[in-house]
C-alpha cells in the first residue's frame, strides 16, 4: 500500500499532471496516505532521475523538461515547510545556491528538502548565483557551509571562485564548502579546496549532520 502511493506521485510527475502530483503529495501532508513525507520526496527524486534519463536518450524535449521541473517544484514547496517544521533540533544554517550562469535546481531542491528535514536552516540564494551573492550571505549569516550546486562544465569554474572569494573574504576558515551537481566529482572537489563533494542529497545531508555534531 504505501509503495503505491509512492509509486502514483513519481507516476503523476512522469505522465506530467500537475493536478495529480500535487494533490497526492497533499494527501500525504494531510495523512491520507500510508507514506511519509521523506518518502514523497524520495518518490519525486526517483521520477526526476528517470526524466533526466530520459532527455539524455533523446525520448524527451526541453518542454517536457522545463514542466516536469514546475511541477517537482510545486510539490517540494508544499513539502518543505513541513519537513522544517518535523525536525526537532536546529542544526545549524547552511547557505544554498547554483552558481553564476545554471540555471539547473531541481538537485538542489532536493538537497534543500532533505537537509530541511533533518533540522538545518536553509538560506537558499537560487539560481545563477553571482560569486558575491555567496560571499555576502556567508558573512551575513555566518553559516555552518556554504553549498553549491553545479551541472554545467562550463560554469564549473565559479565553484572554485567562490572559495578563493571566501578566502579573500577572510570566511573560508569559518564554513565549510559542499558541491554538487552533475558537473561535481570529488577529484574536483580536493582540486578546488571544497571540503565535500555529495553525489546525491542523502550523502549530503550525512555530511552537513557530520559536521553539526
Ligand atoms: Co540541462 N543539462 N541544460 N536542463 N539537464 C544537463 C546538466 C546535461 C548533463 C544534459 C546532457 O546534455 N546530457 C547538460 C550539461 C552538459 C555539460 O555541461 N557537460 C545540460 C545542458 C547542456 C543544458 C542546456 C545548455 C541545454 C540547452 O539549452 N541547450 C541548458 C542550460 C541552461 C542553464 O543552466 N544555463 C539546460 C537546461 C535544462 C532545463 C531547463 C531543460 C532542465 C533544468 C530544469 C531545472 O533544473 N529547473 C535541465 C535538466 C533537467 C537537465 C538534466 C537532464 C537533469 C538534471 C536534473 O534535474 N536531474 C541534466 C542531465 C544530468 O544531470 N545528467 C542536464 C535530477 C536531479 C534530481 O539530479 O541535479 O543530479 P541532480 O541532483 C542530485 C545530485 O546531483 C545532488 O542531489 C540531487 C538529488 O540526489 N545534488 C547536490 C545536486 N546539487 C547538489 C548540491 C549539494 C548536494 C547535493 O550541496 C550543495
Amino acid at each position: 500500500m504505501a509503495s503505491q502511493d509512492a509509486k502514483g506521485i513519481a507516476d503523476a510527475l512522469l505522465n506530467l499532471d500537475m493536478d495529480a502530483t500535487v494533490n497526492q503529495v497533499k494527501s500525504v501532508i494531510h495523512g491520507g496516505s500510508d507514506i511519509s513525507l521523506e518518502d514523497a520526496v524520495r518518490a519525486l527524486t526517483t521520477a526526476l532521475e528517470t526524466i533526466g534519463k530520459r532527455f539524455q536518450d533523446g525520448e524527451w524535449f526541453i518542454g517536457e523538461l522545463v514542466y516536469a521541473g514546475e511541477i517537482a517544484k510545486a510539490a517540494m514547496d508544499l513539502l518543505t515547510p513541513r519537513l522544517a517544521a518535523g525536525a526537532t533540533r536546529r542544526l545549524g544554517t547552511i547557505v544554498v545556491g547554483t552558481v553564476a550562469g545554471d540555471l539547473h535546481d531541481l538537485g538542489k531542491n532536493i538537497f534543500i528538502s532533505y537537509a530541511t528535514a533533518a533540522g538545518f536552516d536553509i538560506v537558499d540564494l537560487g539560481v545563477d548565483v553571482p560569486v558575491q551573492k555567496f560571499i555576502d550571505a556567508a558573512r551575513k549569516r555566518q553559516p555552518l557551509a556554504v553549498g553549491m550546486s553545479c551541472l554545467l562544465t562550463v560554469t564549473a569554474g565559479q565553484v572554485g571562485e567562490v572559495i578563493a572569494a571566501l578566502k579573500h573574504a577572510g570566511l573560508r576558515d569559518s564554513v565549510k564548502v559542499i558541491i554538487g551537481g552533475a558537473a561535481m566529482t570529488q577529484g574536483f572537489a580536493e582540486e578546488v579546496g571544497a571540503d565535500a563533494f555529495a553525489p546525491d542529497a542523502v550523502t549530503g545531508t550525512e555530511t552537513l549532520k557530520g559536521w553539526s555534531a
